[in-house]
């Protein structure tokens, strides 16, 4: 964490944040429950309500508000659906079949709790009911036909083939095999950082952001994301269950990370590196928004 005012303030900021984004998951619970049947809802809830660090909801409703959204509850639900595809893909990930992980975000993972077959299922009805939950939330607040639809089409462009399953993909085939430094950044740019860099493109265009800025934002995106992921191979290598609210996994899955790669030293310079990069794409953005410069120096000094 950041330490002084600055970062009482920031964790501040961070917690009213998490707090409207908590509110808009809870909002889709109980909208879930009455949808599907209590065996599939009840891992969804459970999955979704756990203590996460919601960052990617959080970005994108920063990104809406420097690019001059009025926000509102509406544009939490949007930004709750990228969370939303973030929460079926820790469900899936947990499983035995992938990293078969007994514990997340302090508490026992959803198979554990639900058993397989159910989880399973649960994360199936996740995905389409993500991106039902974006479109409800933009029904309200924009008018635009193609911008909805665009924006929808991110999200699960991001979640796609060519970003998140294409990288998780990538990752379970490449488990026991070394890759090449740009294999991994590859990997890495595709597993996590497309839908982190589409939770800030998704805030830009929800707010109607010029192109200019919706680039601006991209690429900040791009290299927080990857930031991101470092500082997750960094505390995967280096904390403790106890901290982290998971078990470190990533050696015993002979997982290619940064660190199996470079070595902690290597990958926190790296991490270094990527951060400043986000800064001076940060630097680009005519805003005067103090909260996403303090973001990012949270994005490489938090503990878990
Ligand atoms: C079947 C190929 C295939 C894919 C299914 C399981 C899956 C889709 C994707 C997994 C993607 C994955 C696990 C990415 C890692 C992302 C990551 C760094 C997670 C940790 O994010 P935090 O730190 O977690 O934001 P919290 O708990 O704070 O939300």
């Amino acid at each position: 964490m950041l330490t002084g005012r600055i970062g009482s303030d920031l964790e501040g900021f961070l917690a009213a944040e998490k707090n409207k984004v908590h509110n808009s998951l809870f909002r889709f619970s109980e909208w879930i429950k009455k949808e599907l049947p209590a065996r599939v809802s009840r891992p969804i809830c459970y999955s979704v309500m756990g203590e996460g660090k919601r960052l990617r909801p959080i970005l994108c409703v920063m990104a809406y508000r420097v690019s001059g959204g009025r926000l509102s509850p509406d544009i939490y639900d949007l930004a709750a659906s990228v969370e939303l595809i973030h929460s079926y893909s820790l469900m899936h990930d947990d499983l035995p079949c992938m990293d078969d992980a007994d514990l997340r975000r302090g508490r026992a993972t959803p198979h554990r709790v639900y058993g397989e077959e159910d989880v399973l299922q649960a994360g199936a009805f996740l995905i389409p009911a993500a991106s039902l939950w974006a479109a409800r939330a933009l029904k309200k607040f924009l008018s635009n036909g193609p911008l909805k639809r665009k924006i929808v089409r991110k999200l699960n462009t991001a979640a796609g083939a060519c970003g998140m399953v294409g990288g998780q993909y990538l990752d379970l085939l490449s488990e026991g095999e070394i890759l090449a430094p740009k294999q991994l950044e590859n990997l890495h740019r595709m597993k996590t950082g497309a839908l982190l860099k589409t939770s800030l493109t998704m805030g830009g265009m929800a707010a109607n952001a010029e192109q200019e800025l919706l680039d601006n934002l991209e690429e900040f995106g791009h290299w927080l994301g990857l930031a991101f992921q470092i500082k997750d191979d960094l505390l995967d290598a280096t904390s403790s269950t106890e901290n982290l609210g998971k078990i470190p996994s990533d050696k015993i899955h002979s997982k290619n990370t940064y660190v199996s790669l470079y070595g902690v030293e290597g990958a926190s310079m790296m991490a270094e590196e990527m951060k400043n990069k986000a800064l001076d794409s940060l630097s680009r953005i005519d805003v005067d928004d103090k909260w996403l410069t303090l973001l990012t120096e949270y994005v490489l000094d938090r503990k878990k």
